[in-house]
């Protein structure tokens, strides 16, 4: 791999987009070492990822310009499809994800930190979908997913505007969960990734599944989804490990991690 390196530590696997002199922008090559990268991570023992960009100032500055100024109708569809396909990936990857949004988040950056479950930041962060600028719409997702996490009016805000935001407006809003001095970004990625960790395996990818999946349909079927997932939990040695010590008040134990039983 050119651009992508990738480190387990305990149960936390770290994917760090490694471009810098071009500030982790997205070509094709990134995404496709992207897509190979998640495939090969061993979701066994893995229980949590936190992805990041290398350097101090960016995160991911967009999809590749260069490579994309180029491009036939043909072309910019099928290399949309290349980054949707990953990008889809990682907002269905069994187990959690964590964007460590360590300095520019612009465009495709902006829309591959929305496809993780939660991102952080660090207080140099920007973010921004600059699409309309360039004369393009965002086309990695960021028309759908920018309005379902910070709501319709600000997405369009955004989105109209092409207006860059800091972390601190990315944290009000609710783009991000929490802000960090930069140094102390990536520690406090790898602790939040192991407290979901160290929670029973079965019950936290069922999560994940019940709130993903919910969300795109009614109430009524989402509700559903959930009993489904729920009942999935019953009768795996994480319900019964996790129920157990709590019955038996084993206060050590309870903190124990589950093993990873039952998939
Ligand atoms: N692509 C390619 N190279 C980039 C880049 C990018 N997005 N962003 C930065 N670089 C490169 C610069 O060209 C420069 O390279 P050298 O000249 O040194 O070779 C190097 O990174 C350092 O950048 P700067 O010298 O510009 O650094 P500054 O600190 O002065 O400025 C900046 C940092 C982030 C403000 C600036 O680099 C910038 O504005 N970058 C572009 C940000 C941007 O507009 N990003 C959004 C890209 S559009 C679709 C699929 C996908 C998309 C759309 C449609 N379909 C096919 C449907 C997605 C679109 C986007 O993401």
């Amino acid at each position: 791999m050119e651009f992508i390196t990738y480190e387990v530590e305990e149960m936390i696997g770290v994917i760090t987009i490694n471009r810098p002199k071009a500030l982790n922008a997205l070509n094709s090559q990134v995404l496709e070492e992207l897509d190979a990268t998640l495939d090969s991570v061993d979701v066994g023992t893995v229980r949590a990822l936190v992805l990041t960009g290398a350097g101090e100032k960016s995160f991911v500055a967009g999809a590749d310009i260069g490579e994309m100024s180029t491009l036939s109708k043909a072309e910019g569809e099928a290399f949309g499809k290349k980054g949707n396909d990953v990008f889809r990936k990682l907002e269905t990857f069994p187990i959690p994800v964590i964007a460590a949004v360590n300095g520019f988040a612009l465009g495709g950056g902006c829309e591959i930190s929305m496809s993780c479950d939660i991102r952080i930041c660090s207080d140099n962060a920007i973010f921004g979908q600059p699409e309309v600028g360039l004369g393009i719409t965002p086309g990695f997702g960021g028309t759908q997913r920018l309005a379902r996490i910070v709501g319709v009016g600000m997405a369009k805000q955004m989105i109209y505007t092409a207006r860059n935001i800091k972390a601190d407006e990315a944290y009000r809003i609710g783009l991000v969960n929490a802000v960090y001095p930069l140094e102390e970004l990536m520690p406090a990625a790898k602790k939040l990734a192991k407290t979901i960790a160290i929670n029973a395996p079965i019950a936290v990818r069922n999560c994940k599944k019940a709130i993903n999946e919910g969300l795109d349909v009614d109430m009524d079927q989402a509700i559903v989804i959930e009993e489904k997932l729920f009942g999935d939990c019953f009768e795996t040695e994480d319900q019964k490990a996790g129920m157990g010590n709590f019955l038996e008040k084993d206060k050590e134990k309870k903190l124990k991690v589950v093993p990873f039983k039952n998939m």
